[in-house]
């Protein structure tokens, strides 16, 4: 372990190591067996929101706040899988060279993959990662407000979401769901016009929800782009996540971050065996002929075929 912990705080190694775990490549599973006993002492904070609201500025102004403060940073920027152009993804890299040079910042983005539950797979993995190289904090940007943002967020012990004024309509639809996975809401762009108004109609959306809460959601108003904002945002995230050390949150939070980890991998692993195993060649052959012939029907047989995978491991 000791030649792993040193080869994961040298960026260059541990940029392969990542693409390893990334693309499953031979020996992922040792490196994570590994990392996961050295990991649970970062802060996760995900940072999600529409598409253009300025994730990557904030994130960007973020990793200036808290390298100021000496924290060491790592960011797993997600990318969709509608931006293999690479625009948007290229133009985050450019804000980030500010970075470059820096040895305490590691920047990484990590495409969307096709496969069932592949993406929040990979990415948890990657954070498992980032956490035991010893980042203070690792920030991960997602881009929309779909499940699969849900999902990886939920991963993460502060939640900021952004948002910015102009939505209109927009905000009703964003309600369900994602609304609540907020621990703080960020109101960037605010040297746009409307941005009291979207802040009040936040205020009032949480009124209706936060009864008897013992966290009070803060709205704070961002300029990304000129760093303003952002030192307030910084002692807001620190402000969650002392709350949630002083209650037993961080445990459910946690618990809730393994089973859905868990649940993944023992998918990922099914799924594998699937595609090795009996819909391959000849075997996947001989079964449609059998559908076809109604000599025997699909969901028998697919139950048959999950319970003898289960069997199997058993034995
Ligand atoms: N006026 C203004 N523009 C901003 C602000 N923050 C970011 N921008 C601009 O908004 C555009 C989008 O910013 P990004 O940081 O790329 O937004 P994003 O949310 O990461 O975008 P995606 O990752 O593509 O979803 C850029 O042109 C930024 O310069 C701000 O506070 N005010
Ligand atoms: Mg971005």
């Amino acid at each position: 372990m000791i030649s792993l912990q040193e080869d994961l705080k040298d960026i260059r190694k541990l940029s392969r190591i990542i693409t390893t775990i990334e693309n499953r490549q031979k020996g992922y599973k040792d490196i994570l067996r590994k990392c996961f006993y050295h990991s649970g002492k970062s802060k996760i904070i995900g940072i999600t929101g529409p598409p253009g609201a300025g994730k990557s500025t904030l994130t960007s102004s973020l990793i200036g706040v808290l390298r100021e403060e000496g924290s060491s940073v790592a960011v797993l920027a997600i990318d969709p899988s509608s931006s293999f152009s690479g625009g948007a993804i290229l133009g985050d890299r450019i804000r980030m060279l500010d970075y470059s040079l820096d040895e305490k910042v590691y920047i990484r983005s990590a495409a969307t993959r096709g496969a069932m539950g592949g993406l929040c797979v990979a990415a948890s993995d990657i954070i498992t990662v980032l956490d035991a190289a010893g980042f203070d904090y690792i920030l991960v940007e997602t881009v929309g407000v779909g499940q699969d943002e849900i999902d990886v967020v939920k991963e993460t012990d502060t939640v900021l979401l952004v948002l910015v004024p102009g939505l209109g309509d927009d905000i009703q639809a964003l309600k369900a769901g994602i609304m609540e996975i907020a621990d703080i809401f960020v109101v960037n762009k605010s040297d746009r016009e409307g941005s009291d108004n979207l802040v009040r109609e936040i205020e009032y959306i949480l009124s209706l929800t936060e009864h008897g809460k013992k966290w009070n959601t803060p709205i704070i108003k961002t300029v990304a782009s000129k760093n303003e904002g952002i030192k307030e945002l910084s002692i807001q995230i620190k402000k969650h996540f002392d709350f949630i050390c002083s209650n037993s949150l961080i445990l459910q939070k946690r618990k809730e971050r393994f089973s859905l980890k868990f649940k993944r991998l023992v998918l990922e692993g099914l799924e594998t065996k699937i595609k090795n195993g009996p819909l391959k060649g000849e075997e996947e052959e001989k079964l449609l002929e059998s559908f076809i012939k109604k000599e025997q029907d699909p969901y028998t047989a697919a139950e048959e075929i999950v319970e003898s995978f289960i069997l199997e491991e058993l034995q």
